[in-house]
């Protein structure tokens, strides 16, 4: 699979980027974070044990692997210790001195999850259905160059009036806009530096380490978050979240050249589902789509909702393997669609009287895709555990050659359970 390597969501999140990362994190020296915060969710069971990360990278839970989280993901402290203190507890070994946090990184404050929920209060049934971190406002005070960043936590006095300023702004528009409670700035200040000292060793500049190391034979892990359809620029937008989820966002939130990174692993589900509000073509609203909930146990890793399920949506991963680049797919969950009596691939969409191949861009358009779809039969036998290719039902292997057909990029994986040992590598 060559030597760097991104691992991004090609659907909407929630595809099991968590366990492949986990899975390759063997052969790799650590692994990076580059966009996103505590929004993601990334479950895994190892040994039958199962560990929800949310803003640390999955390879924490490896031994040796060293973990960064780079310049372009949001940080709230108080949930990056509390996820510290979890993996402590559950014995994972030299969790600070593996972990290594850009100085450049936003932090997510107080104030961000406050205008947040207030914000989606406010739009009541326009809500975008956010997960409530705080991620919006945080990447919005970040591009509007007025962001408290990690390195600023080592400045106390300048770090103060820098909150005091910002909180001017955000306290007005919570009360006079928002008609939310407005938030004591001394309050938060000494909340947020309380975690500075704490921090101070894991502080680093992310992208002269990884090049250091690159340069000197390492290989590295990408691991994205969230999806490509949640993409801030290529996704459903405006039912999106506020970074950047494709490949090409590993460069810029961990400051490495693309002339590093070897492979792009695109994951995907064998079916769909997604999270929050917006257009989704191939959702189902039938028993089937109960079905493939309760036994994908399809509920957010952070937030516990339940997710909208439906049929692989080909025209979206279609979408997604161009606007990542995509070497290689890994197929996870493919067990889920045991039993059915018919499986259905989308393989285009009709829109405004044409034929569409792959999703178009904004939820207005999205929303007036209509799936096309082909029937597979469905296969009786369990692929539960399975990890030998040939193994597969036939059916199944006809699915998922259709499948890779549509979406236009090889299948590299099969995940066909949970453990790391149940999947399949296809070559
Ligand atoms: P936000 O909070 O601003 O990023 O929300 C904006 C949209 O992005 C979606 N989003 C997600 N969708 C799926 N999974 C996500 N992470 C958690 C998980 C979700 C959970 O991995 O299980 O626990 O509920 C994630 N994070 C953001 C979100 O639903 C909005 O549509
Ligand atoms: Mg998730």
């Amino acid at each position: 699979m060559g030597k760097n390597v991104v691992v991004i969501g090609a659907q909407w999140g929630d595809e099991g980027k968590g366990k492949i990362v986990d899975w390759l994190t063997e052969k790799a020296a650590g692994v990076v974070r580059f966009n996103g915060g505590h929004n993601a969710g990334h479950t895994l069971v190892i040994n039958g044990k199962k560990t929800i990360l949310r803003l640390i990278p999955s390879g924490i839970m490896h031994a040796t692997s060293e973990c960064f989280i780079g310049n372009g993901a949001v940080v709230s402290l108080e949930a990056f210790f509390r996820e510290v203190d979890e993996l402590i507890a559950v014995g994972v070994p030299n969790v600070e001195k593996r972990l290594h946090v850009s100085a450049n990184c936003p932090l997510i404050m107080p104030y961000h999850v406050a205008l947040d929920h207030a914000r989606e209060a406010a739009l009541g049934n326009k809500k975008i259905g956010t997960t409530g971190r705080g991620i919006g406002p945080a990447y919005e005070d970040k591009i509007a160059r007025r962001t408290v960043r990690v390195a600023d936590l080592f400045h106390p006095e300048r770090f103060a009036e820098q909150v005091r300023a910002v909180m001017t702004l955000h306290n007005f528009i919570l009360e006079k806009f928002l008609g939310a409670e407005p938030l004591n700035p001394e309050k938060v200040i000494e909340e947020t530096l309380s975690y500075a000292e704490r921090l101070r060793p894991m502080v680093c500049d992310v992208s002269e380490r990884l090049n250091a190391d690159i340069a000197a034979g390492k290989s590295y892990l990408f691991e994205g978050a969230q999806g490509s359809m949640l993409d801030i620029d290529h996704g459903t937008y405006p039912y999106v979240t506020s970074s950047n989820t494709v490949a090409g966002s590993a460069c810029a939130g961990a400051g490495v050249g693309p002339d590093k990174i070897s492979y792009v692993l695109g994951i995907t589900k064998a079916y769909c589902t997604r999270v929050g509000e917006g257009p989704f073509p191939t959702e189902l609203h039938d028993e089937t789509g109960d079905l493939l909930r309760q036994k994908g146990n399809e509920f957010g890793a952070v937030t516990g909702r339940p997710r909208r399920c439906g049929w692989f949506d080909g025209a979206a991963l279609r979408r997604a393997v161009q606007i990542n680049g995509i070497t290689g797919l890994a197929v996870m969950k493919l067990d889920v669609l045991d039993g059915l009596d018919v499986v259905k691939l989308g393989v285009g969409y009709k829109y405004e009287g044409e034929t569409l191949s792959v999703m178009p861009a904004g939820a207005d358009a999205v929303a007036k895709c209509e799936p096309i779809y082909e029937e597979f039969p469905g296969w009786k036998e369990s692929t539960f555990g399975c990890t030998d290719w040939d193994k597969l039902p036939e059916s199944a292997r006809r699915y998922l050659t259709r499948l890779a057909e549509v979406a236009g990029a090889p299948i590299a994986l099969v995940s066909t359970g949970p453990d790391r040992e149940q999947t399949i590598l296809h070559t």
